[in-house]
Order: structure tokens, then C-alpha cells, then sequence
């Protein structure tokens, strides 16, 4: 008998493209049929046909509080009960960007927009505006979102439907994004001294989380930083989705090394469409209306999600990042024990509320290394894990998220379902 969630993606696939709203949804990483979602609570999700998941994608990032955090649904509905747009400055947004600009000091000055994609381009055009300049350097197997400019050997979706680049992006565009392996420095300063007419910026996850789990080299992001000063070009951090995950205060309280941008995304909207672009002041303010380079946007800044955003990081303290950041350690670290129990070549690692997990025994350090894991036994793995009720992102070049919502019943389940579930793949 055909379940709810076929029948509902048989009609979604009669009028969207893949019956989803955003292509890595549509299990083509995995295989098989997408379920459909009906609610979410906590650490928690059931699909139409009633069964119960723990969900570790949390959105693909957003949900640090866990589904319908009770703090965020009253601060949404206090915000919607008077008026839910206005396109006219609200309170709600300075206040939410002060609080960002306290936690990221190095964020001086930032301007909301309503996605991820809209937050790098706008800071690729700053960049290239301060400079003069039109190339910049992006990373093999990391994703920025899908603007032109990013759409070449990314991450994520496009790494997980084995698209190198995208059609439609005019060759003009592409050529000026070069690409280096992560954590290969010296690859970097080679290309930065090469790139003709000079780089306009150097973008980077800080912790790769769209080619799979990558954790920099020590020694990387110092290197960025020294290469960028050196070639007079501009440092991004793309934090859409490491930013108040692997650190209360992003990657430069964790790695100690301060970018010129930083985007932000995902957990600033707490689940509603909220991002960021900021930094330096004086390159802020080469924005439109202050300065000239335009950027525009008709719901940024959002009451709703500045609503959401402000009860997700005023809840998110320093003292509930380190107890999210421990049991995120304590899963990865009991996953290592299963496979290592079980002779499965396997490599898991975190940073913060953020962690991830290869078939691999070596350690996985750019995105080469990634696609040299056995993806195969990931796709089996991720359907084993799912017949027993965890939720884990379908690709293997993604990365996966802890909430507040997840307890220690949650973590001891998940690691019983887990080393199960890889029973039953090297069985
Ligand atoms: P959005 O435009 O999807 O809000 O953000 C783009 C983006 C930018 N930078 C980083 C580091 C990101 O991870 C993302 C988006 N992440 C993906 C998940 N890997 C969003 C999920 C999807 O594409 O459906």
C-alpha cells in the first residue's frame, strides 16, 4: 500500500522539479524517496505516516534550540500579532545585529538579508568593489550558495548530484572564481600570485561543512589570512552554517584569525528566512545608501525572523553552547567506538553543535579525500539509520547539526540505533 508520503511526492513531482524546493532534499544523494515531513518538536520529527525520527539535519542548520523551541514559537507569535512585514526599519533588527556585533565583535557593522546565497553574493560584490578587482578564490567542494559566481566545483547539493558546475552560468563568470584544495595553503599562494589582475577575496567555510565534516589544518586559516593581506585581497568567512555552531563567537574566537566579511545565515533566523553580510566598517559602508555598491532586498530584516533569530541567540549562551558542544562530542566519540568495535573504516569529527562522519579510516582533509570515501556504504548506512528512526542528512557531503533538544536519551539512542544500523551494513 502506497504510503502518504509517496502519494504527497507523486503530486509534488507533477508540479515542482524533484517534487522539492531545494535539490538535496530530494534524496538524490541516497537514493530511495524523500518522506514527508508533518511536525517537528525538539530533538524530533514525524513524517505523514506517523513514524518518529531524531532528526540531526535540524533544517540543514537553523534549529539550534531544537524544533519549536517554546522561547522562539512566543517570540514569533508576539512579532506576528502586530504585523507580519513592513519593508520599514524595525526596532527588532537593530537590536538583533547588536547582539550579533557583541558576539562578533569583528562584525562591526552587518546588513540582513533572507538567505545564505543573498548574504556571499552581496559580500563577493563588496569585495570586488573595494578592490577594483574580479577574481576571487572559493575551495574545492565548498558550497557559498548558488550565485553564479559560487556554482563551480561546489559543495553540497551540487557535489551530491555530481554536477561539476551548473549550466547557465556564462563562461565569463566562472572563470573568474579559481578553485584550491582546502587546507592546501601553498596551492593558494601560487594561485593568488597568479590570478591575473589580482584576487578580490578569498571565501572559505571556516570548517568545511558542505563537502562532509572538514576541520581546517591549524595552520590554514593564519595562512589565508597572511596570502589575502599579502595579495591585497579581502578574507570571507562564509558562517552560514558554522556561525555560533563551532564557537559562541564563529570561527574567529575558535581559530583566533579575524576575516575582513563574514556571512551569516541559518541559526540567525532561528528557523525563519533571516542571513547576514558584515565586518569592517569601512567597507560596510560602501554599501547602498552610505556608499554606492547596491544590494537590496525586500524582506530583510523581517520582524518575524528577527523575532526568531533574537529568542534563538539569547537563549543560546555560552554555558548551553558547551553543554550542546559536549554531547556532540560524546556522539561522535561513541560512533568511533562502534565502527572501530565493528572493524568499519570510519572517520568522525566536530567542532562546536557541528559534526560529521566519512567510511573512511584516514583522515579526510580536502574534498578529494571525501569522494574517495565509500559513498556506497553511506547511502546504506544513512537508509539503515533512518528504518530505525535517526535522521541524518542524506548526502555524504554534508555535515550534520546537535540542538539544545537533544539530551542524553537522544545521544544514547541514537548511538544503540547507530551501531545497529552499522551492523546491519557490514553484516
Ligand atoms: P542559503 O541560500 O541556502 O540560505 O545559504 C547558502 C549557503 C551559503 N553558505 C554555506 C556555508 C551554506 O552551507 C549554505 C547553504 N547550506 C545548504 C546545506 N549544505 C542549504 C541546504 C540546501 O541547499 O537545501
Amino acid at each position: 500500500m502506497s504510503t502518504r508520503s509517496a502519494q504527497i511526492m507523486r503530486r509534488a513531482r507533477a508540479v515542482t522539479p524533484g517534487g522539492v524546493s531545494s535539490p538535496v532534499r530530494a534524496f538524490g544523494g541516497v537514493g530511495g524517496d524523500p518522506f514527508v515531513v508533518e511536525r517537528g518538536e525538539g530533538a524530533r520529527i514525524w513524517d505523514v505516516d506517523g513514524r518518529e525520527y531524531i532528526d540531526y539535519v535540524l533544517s540543514w542548520g537553523p534549529l539550534a534550540l531544537g524544533h519549536a523551541a517554546p522561547a522562539v514559537l512566543d517570540a514569533v507569535a508576539a512579532a506576528m500579532a502586530r504585523g507580519t512585514s513592513f519593508g520599514i526599519p524595525c526596532e527588532s533588527e537593530t537590536e538583533l545585529a547588536e547582539l550579533i556585533v557583541r558576539r562578533m565583535p569583528h562584525v562591526e557593522m552587518l546588513r540582513f538579508v533572507s538567505s545564505g546565497t543573498e548574504a556571499t553574493m552581496s559580500a563577493i560584490r563588496l569585495a570586488r568593489a573595494a578592490t577594483g578587482r574580479d577574481a576571487i578564490l572559493k575551495f574545492d567542494g565548498c558550497y557559498h550558495g548558488h550565485a553564479d559566481s559560487f556554482l563551480v566545483r561546489a559543495g553540497s547539493g551540487v557535489a551530491t548530484l555530481g554536477l561539476p558546475n551548473s549550466p547557465g552560468v556564462p563562461d565569463q563568470v566562472a572563470c573568474l572564481t579559481l578553485v584550491a584544495p582546502f587546507n592546501d595553503a601553498d596551492a593558494v599562494c601560487r594561485m593568488a600570485r597568479s590570478a591575473a589582475g589580482g584576487l578580490a577575496a578569498i571565501i572559505v567555510e571556516p570548517v568545511v561543512g558542505n563537502a562532509g565534516f572538514i576541520p581546517p589544518d591549524p595552520a590554514f586559516l593564519p595562512a589565508l589570512r597572511q596570502i589575502a593581506d599579502e595579495a591585497g585581497a579581502l578574507l570571507i568567512f562564509d558562517e552560514v552554517m558554522t556561525g555560533f555552531r563551532i564557537a559562541p563567537g564563529g570561527a574567529r574566537e575558535r581559530f583566533g584569525v579575524t576575516p575582513d566579511l563574514t556571512t551569516l545565515g541559518k541559526v540567525i533566523g532561528g528557523g525563519l528566512p533571516a542571513a547576514a553580510y558584515g565586518g569592517r566598517r569601512d567597507l560596510m559602508e560602501m554599501m547602498a545608501p552610505t556608499g554606492a555598491v547596491y544590494q537590496a532586498d525586500t524582506l530583510s530584516g523581517n520582524p518575524l525572523a528577527m523575532a526568531a533569530g533574537l529568542a534563538t541567540l539569547r537563549a543560546l549562551t555560552p554555558e548551553l553552547h558547551a553543554r550542546i558542544a559536549g554531547r556532540t562530542t560524546r556522539l561522535v566519540t561513541g560512533l568511533r567506538a562502534a565502527a572501530a568495535r565493528r572493524g568499519v573504516p570510519f572517520s568522525a569529527e566536530s567542532a562546536g553543535s557541528m559534526w560529521g562522519f566519512f567510511f573512511r579510516a584516514e583522515p579526510v582533509r580536502t574534498f578529494t579525500d571525501a569522494r574517495a570515501s565509500d559513498v556506497a556504504l553511506f547511502r546504506r548506512f544513512f537508509h539503515e539509520a533512518l528504518a530505525r528512526g535517526v535522521y541524518l542528512a542524506p548526502s555524504p557531503f554534508e555535515s550534520a547539526f546537535m540542538s539544545a533538544a537533544h539530551g542524553d536519551a537522544e545521544i544514547g539512542a541514537t548511538l544503540d540505533r547507530l551501531d545497529d544500523a552499522l551492523g546491519a551494513v557490514v553484516s
